[in-house]
């Protein structure tokens, strides 16, 4: 009876506690774990997780293990030596890419070639190597076009292509993963069919400098013009910055510094409410509109990179605001009126990654306190019995049944990369691609 009651308190004071929780290595360990454990408990095996109905998902007709690849760097960055464990026995035993399956290359890029890739590197175990590298192989095809920029979709078996309209994002955010295959093989084909993507992509920039929203690989006519720094451009400029940190690539660096030119000239504007990132007509610069979102909050971590520090800090106090007006970030805003436009929080990293790199730039615990109000609202809205769930809508907290993998590789990665000792990851020492993978060029000592 008296254990009852205490389970009935406990249960009607939990959501307090976890409330009042601070973010330190541990409790963002603890909650790595819930998420961790539901996966395990309600989707093993599968790509991930339904945290409300608690039913596996996979994306294809078969599973590619996108959960337990892309947290797996992190369980070894936390220590987690028994989860990580499970984790590699559970890819190295049953992952196999000869699938009867065409996939979205930019996703299996960014989320399984990435992952891949760290694993062997922080492991050793030249299995993910070798996963890696079939993998890599099998996704070569999608460069098979006219101007070497890749389609959306390739058929793992057959290189059966599918998509020739592409956008920035899914063309130009390749080079890390490829030419790292390339390094760690040997074989250059991986960095030159990547890097001449991005550079074809960057020779159909407007005389301002700038990239529309979706391009004909084919023909290399823009499709749509409409310029921006969200989702389906983000991680082109993204790369063109690491590609130079990682490879030492000048012709990126010089790429790097003509395209973030033209967006801070022609997309940055200033309202009342600070500095943002519209839309803009890649042709003539003109402002065509002023949306903002998570997915824009990726950029004050590459100003950052790209040494930019001032207008980082003035970006992420932005981003921040945007997160304060419902204490969870909405998709997308429209940065002159401060209404949202589109209500979901899909769990997205972006905004703690910029919190990460400028606390790393300044140390200014600003940056520290900002990951404590992330990690906050994330536990507050997000938590479920079984991991965590995406918000449909942020002004209700109704909450959607998905937890993406990017949960695992990049949110909860920067929460705790925030809090934890620098020593715990060196940005001296790795550079991080877009899904949070960490790679270390050791090619370049
Ligand atoms: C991730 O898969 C990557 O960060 C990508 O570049 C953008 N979208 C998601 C996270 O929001």
């Amino acid at each position: 009876m008296r254990r009852s009651i205490f389970v009935l308190l406990f249960s009607l004071l939990s959501p307090l506690l976890l409330v009042a929780q601070h973010i330190t290595p541990d409790s963002v360990k603890a909650e790595f774990l819930h998420a961790w454990n539901a996966y395990k408990q309600y989707a093993w095996g599968h790509d991930a997780l339904k945290p409300l109905s608690k039913q596996p998902h996979d994306w294809y007709a078969t599973s590619l293990y996108l959960t337990p690849v892309d947290a797996y760097d992190l369980m070894l960055l936390m220590g987690l030596k028994s989860e990580a464990a499970d984790a590699k026995k559970l890819i190295l035993e049953n992952l196999s890419f000869d699938k009867d399956i065409q996939v979205q290359t930019f996703e299996i890029t960014i989320r399984l070639l990435g992952g891949l890739e760290s694993a062997y590197q922080l492991d050793g175990d030249p299995r993910f190597l070798a996963l890696a590298e079939d993998l890599g192989k099998r996704l070569l095809p999608e460069f098979n076009s006219k101007t070497g920029m890749p389609y959306r979709f390739v058929h793992l078996q057959t290189g059966q292509l599918r998509d020739s309209l592409n956008n920035p994002a899914e063309i130009g955010t390749a080079l890390l993963e490829f030419g790292t295959l390339s390094k760690l093989t040997g074989n250059s084909v991986y960095y030159d069919k990547a890097k001449k993507a991005l550079v074809e992509l960057y020779a159909r920039r407007s005389a301002i400098g700038l990239v529309g929203s979706v391009i004909n690989v084919e023909t290399g006519e823009w499709v749509n013009t409409t310029s921006h720094i969200g989702g389906g451009i983000d991680s082109y400029y993204e790369y063109l910055v690491k590609a130079w940190l990682l490879f030492g690539d000048r012709e990126c660096k010089q790429m790097a510094d003509d395209g973030l030119r033209a967006v801070n000239r022609y997309l940055a504007d200033s309202t009342a409410d600070g500095l943002w990132y519209g839309d803009a007509d890649m042709t003539t610069g003109e402002r065509t509109g002023t949306t903002f979102g998570s997915l824009h909050a990726f950029y004050p971590a590459v100003l950052c990179l790209a040494g930019d520090t001032s207008r980082a800090k003035a970006l992420e106090a932005s981003c921040y605001h945007m997160w304060q007006m419902y204490g969870i970030e909405p998709e997308e805003i429209d940065y002159a009126t401060m209404k949202v436009t589109a209500k979901e929080y899909y769990l997205r990293p972006e905004i703690i990654e910029s919190a990460f790199y400028l606390y790393r730039k300044t140390h200014n615990t600003t940056y520290r306190d900002m990951g404590e109000t992330f990690f906050r609202g994330i536990v507050r809205y997000c938590r479920t019995e079984a991991g965590y769930a995406y918000l449909k809508d942020v002004t209700t907290k109704e909450k959607a049944d998905g937890m993406e993998s990017f949960f695992f590789a990049e949110t909860l990665k920067y929460l705790y990369l925030i809090v934890a000792p620098e020593e715990t990851l060196s940005l001296d020492a790795v550079v991080l691609t877009t899904e949070g993978h960490p790679i270390r060029p050791t090619w370049r000592k």
